[in-house]
């Protein structure tokens, strides 16, 4: 019986050179570790520790009590805060208590937010600088905890990334960003809905009243609140029905800016939005949105800091008896509902790194589930965004595992002129083009930045033959739903380097071959003689020394049947627009 097209086993000789791979991850087979440094951000020309911060807020915090404490004998000082007692007089109260659902919510964010917030960092960890320039030209950005770039020698994104703790980073460990994403984003997906609930929820019932300012006396008894609390004499509390308007600048700024700031900064690093956004993603490029998000996130991690101090300093039974039993009293009841939540944040705190590293294929698979359709859909946009030559950047980052075989040292030795692209599989012509034939096809040229997974960015003018047109020279059959990337190189961990896409993708107007780079051959760093540019996808997808194309119906069959090297090395997603 003759095998139905859809089943067939691939053609191509490179499929049986694919590797499969493990399902967990497994120390002897992953990047060795290496320890970053103290993070430390640019001054000037100087790099300055963040640990400075620690001696520099107590000597701060001391100086605040002196002050705070010696502007209270001043008659005027203290007719102000009798005058502006911490609560604005205007500000209305909430009289009916901390319902339910409001108590759920407070501790479900507390629950996700551990999650968002250690997998942030791990995923931090894979390029552990911040720039404000697209470029991320090494000795530009404005913090780091990785030592400056070497020079003289050949240094990958890749050899970049750092190691965290299990404790810290989901899933810890170096280079591990792939699962650290899903984590990162999964959850805030779970988190936006929360969010989007606790809204709904407070602007229908009023008690968003406790949290948005409605009289701009919040301004003047914020400030007396805050010499209140510096001078030691803590303001009286009512926070049962009115929080003290320091208290709610500081929440309405974590509800109302952060999160919202968080969620569209995190998406503005996507290529497939970025690239969709015109003048708004050249602004907000990829390393401002980053830079944002870094800062927002840093605002979350001193928020609950501070947060967590005060709930256990102004009397936690009340605090608790308030946000965990939704009573008003000085009892023990909010204590032990509150124990117990802080007991399952400790247990998912510690099993969620050993669970990942132990269950990696069911937490790629798990995150493919619940937000690999939200990336899908972003694929279907075809990215339109192009610079100007000034935009070209100074410095571009390299990645990947380099060729090394005495084929490829063959082809580079003479010019590549015996380079074969191999087009075949489900089409109706399979054809071999040699790079002079690619050459001699219609040149299509785009500047472009380039995301890579781990956070950098670059842009350059590319050179190359639309895919549309090697897809109108080979005719893929009507069963052909993919196109495999074979590479001429192996990836880091033994096997072919590969990559699939889906055919819509390879029709998208900026999607070429690329055998050009700033108007020169591409080098062979960068992925001579060919490397493919797709510009929705992240830069991993985008394969380098192209050896072979193959369109498929399926792609279970070729290597651990997830859709590419990383895909099943590393456990990043097949569709990766954002
Ligand atoms: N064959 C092959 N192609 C590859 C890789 C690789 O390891 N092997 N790395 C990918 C990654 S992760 C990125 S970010 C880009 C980097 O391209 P560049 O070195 O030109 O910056 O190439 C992609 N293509
Ligand atoms: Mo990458």
């Amino acid at each position: 019986m003759a095998t139905p097209l859809n089943a067939a086993p691939s053609q191509d000789p490179l499929a049986a050179k694919l590797s499969a791979a493990d399902d967990r991850i497994l120390l002897n087979h992953w990047l060795p570790p290496q320890e970053g440094i103290v993070p430390r951000v640019r001054v000037g020309t100087r790099w300055v520790s963040v640990l400075w911060a620690l001696p520099l807020s107590f000597a701060g915090l001391v100086l605040a009590v002196a002050l705070a404490q010696g502007l209270l004998e001043f008659a005027a000082v203290k007719a102000f805060v009798a005058r502006y007692p911490g609560i604005a007089q205007a500000a209305p109260s909430v009289d009916s208590g901390f319902p339910w659902w409001l108590r759920a919510q407070h501790f479900l964010n507390m629950f996700f937010m551990m999650f968002i917030i250690r997998a942030g960092i791990q995923i931090l960890a894979d390029h552990p600088r911040l720039y404000w320039k697209r470029d991320c030209t090494p000795g530009t950005e404005w913090f780091r905890f990785q030592r400056p770039v070497p020079t003289g020698r050949i240094w990958t994104a890749k050899d970049d990334s750092v190691t965290l703790p299990k404790w810290l980073g989901i899933p810890g460990l170096r280079h591990t960003i792939g699962l650290a994403r899903w984590w990162h984003f999964s959850v805030t997906l779970l988190w936006t809905l929360n969010g989007i609930a606790f809204y709904t929820l407070i602007f229908s019932t009023g008690q968003w009243l406790r949290l948005v300012p409605v009289t701009w006396e919040v301004f003047p008894n914020a400030l007396s609140t805050a010499i209140q609390y510096a001078s030691l004499n803590f303001p009286v509390d009512h926070s049962w029905t009115r929080y003290n308007a320091l208290q709610q600048l500081s929440y309405f700024i974590t509800v109302f800016v952060a999160a919202p700031v968080s969620i569209a900064t995190g998406l503005l690093q996507s290529p497939a939005i970025s690239n969709r956004l015109g003048w708004t993603g050249r602004v907000l490029n990829r390393q401002v949105a980053r830079s944002i998000h870094f800062i927002s996130f840093s605002w979350f991690v001193l928020f609950i800091l501070a947060h967590g101090i005060m709930v256990f300093v102004t009397s936690l039974r009340e605090n608790t008896n308030h946000m965990f039993a939704g009573v008003e009293s000085s009892s023990w009841a909010g204590l032990l509902p509150f124990l117990l939540a802080m007991a399952v944040v400790g247990v998912a705190w510690a099993v969620a790194s050993p669970l990942t590293i132990r269950h990696a294929r069911l937490v790629q698979h798990t995150g493919t589930f619940m937000i690999g359709w939200i990336k899908g859909l972003a694929e279907w946009w075809d990215p339109r965004s192009q610079l100007s030559e000034r935009d070209i950047s100074p410095y571009f980052w390299l990645n990947g595992t380099m060729p090394r075989s005495a084929e490829f040292d063959r082809l580079v030795a003479d010019g590549f002129e015996h380079y074969r692209l191999r087009v075949g599989g489900l089409v109706e012509n399979p054809r071999d083009f040699s790079l002079a034939d690619l050459q001699a096809m219609p040149k299509q040229e785009q500047i472009t930045t380039h995301f890579c997974i781990q956070g950098w960015s670059g842009v350059a003018k590319w050179g190359g033959v639309p895919m549309r047109h090697i897809l109108d020279l080979v005719k893929p059959a009507a069963e052909a739903r993919y196109a495999v990337f074979y590479s001429l190189a192996d990836g880091g961990d033994g096997g072919r380097y590969y990559d699939v896409h889906k055919l819509h993708n390879m029709r998208h107007e900026l999607t070429i071959l690329a055998h050009e780079m700033n108007g020169r051959p591409v080098s062979v760093l960068h992925g001579a003689p060919l490397r493919l540019r797709c510009e929705n996808e992240l830069g991993f997808k985008m394969v380098k020394w192209i050896a072979a194309i193959e369109f498929v119906h399926d792609f279970a069959n070729l290597g651990a049947g997830e859709g590419g090297y990383n895909e099943d090395h590393e456990f990043y997603g097949y569709r990766m627009p954002i």
